[in-house]
């Protein structure tokens, strides 16, 4: 199962951006982070999950892993691709008709890998920043405190909470989440990144030819536009 919260502590040498849902789509994002002149050897790359499923490079996830400067939490499609990989399949939810057709068409062994990674990926991430602590969940945070957040066992409700719901972006519910300086989502596909009080929601479909990727500066909050079009307001896909 995945472990519960990883905490970074201040990039004083470079930057550190967020990135939305990436869904194997790793050349796009290239393109992206290089419009951003972004330095591998002082920058940091966060990922609010969704790292693989729907894109062309899926199979790509391991040599991302493995970078010294990208860090990820894990998503609903991460979750249920280490489920179907490690043999305990996620049965609420047809991971093939949403994007997983990839993983079956690996080797045993390489689904095994890529399994124990994604398993191995944190639920929540905390960075320190200039102007304090910046955290990411992929879909939604059950709490109005971040200081009530569990470091550790985090409930199955909570977890699927982190990982599913899309409350807070349909309520539109402008609460901050307080001693936070901000909250960074993924899961909830926007035109162009949406805040609501202080939690930012920046998957502006970066894996769709439709889209483009947002680069959220986390020491400045300054969104940072990537190639590609910008995406019409969607009807949400129900994943169950
Ligand atoms: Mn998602």
């Amino acid at each position: 199962m995945n472990p519960s919260s990883l905490s970074f502590s201040l990039n004083e040498k470079g930057r550190d951006f967020a990135v939305g849902d990436i869904h194997g789509c790793f050349s796009a994002l290239q393109t992206a982070l290089d419009t951003v002149n972004f330095c591998p050897t002082v920058d940091r790359l966060f990922s609010v999950g969704d790292l693989v499923d729907r894109g062309a490079e899926s199979h790509l996830v391991l040599d991302w892993l493995a970078k010294p400067w990208f860090h990820a939490i894990c998503g609903n499609h991460d979750f249920m691709t280490w489920r179907a990989a490690l043999g305990n399949p996620y049965l609420e939810v047809d991971h093939q008709m949403h994007g997983g057709a990839w993983l079956y068409d690996l080797e045993a062994d390489e689904q095994q890998r890529i399994g124990h990674r994604l398993a191995s990926l944190p639920l929540v991430i905390e960075v320190q920043t200039p102007n304090g602590l910046v955290g990411l969940v992929h879909a939604d945070c059950p709490y109005d405190d971040w200081a009530a957040m569990p470091k550790g066992n985090h409930s199955e409700v909570d977890i699927d909470y982190y990982l599913w719901s899309i409350e807070r972006y349909k309520r539109q519910y402008t609460v901050p989440v307080r001693n936070l300086h901000a909250l960074v989502h993924g899961h909830m596909t926007v035109p162009e990144m949406k805040i609501l009080g202080n939690v930012h929601f920046i998957d502006t479909g970066g894996w769709s030819d439709r889209g483009h990727f947002t680069l959220l500066d986390l020491h400045t909050l300054k969104a940072h536009r990537g190639p590609g079009e910008t995406l019409k307001p969607i009807v949400r896909l129900n994943y169950r």
